[in-house]
């Protein structure tokens, strides 16, 4: 049976989590980079992937589970993966016993509290781009 496939742009954005998501929670995984174009149209590598309907929602990153399973959005595909890792126990909260029993919090608040912190810096994220494509344009116009 194949392992399991990511898909993304060959860049450290929305990805990139899930790059070390799967790293971090120790899952065999093929990283599978699109070329990014710096001429804003879609390379041709990723218009061929879009046009052949399998990124769910026209997007990037998805993910190709071993039983053929596609599941897009990369929030989703975080809380997936964290739930493929396994559960970590509260009493064993530590970098090595999180590790080596999973990444998914046991207690439901815990989950919550990680999904809030992820759900944030997203948030943060999305405000650094919009000022940076913001400072781009102004730039632009001179
Ligand atoms: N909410 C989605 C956003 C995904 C998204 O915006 N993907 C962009 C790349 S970062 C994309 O696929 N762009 C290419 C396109 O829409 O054709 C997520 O978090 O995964």
């Amino acid at each position: 049976m194949a392992g399991y496939k990511l898909y993304y742009f060959d860049a450290r954005a929305k990805g990139e989590k899930c790059r070390l998501a799967l790293a971090a929670a120790k899952i065999d995984f093929e990283d599978v980079r699109l070329k990014v174009s710096l001429t804003g149209e879609e390379s041709e590598e990723w218009a061929k992937e879009k046009a052949s309907g399998r990124p769910p929602l026209g997007q990037m990153p998805f993910l190709v589970t071993p039983e053929g399973k596609i599941p897009g959005q990369s929030g989703a595909i975080m809380k997936y993966i964290c739930r493929q890792s396994g559960q970590s126990k509260p009493r064993e909260r530590n970098f090595d016993t999180v590790y080596s029993s999973g990444l998914c919090p046991e207690d439901s608040f815990d989950e919550a509290l990680a999904n809030m912190i992820h759900d944030a810096t997203d948030d943060l994220r999305n405000a650094v781009i919009k000022s940076f494509l913001r400072k781009t344009r102004l730039k632009r116009r001179g």
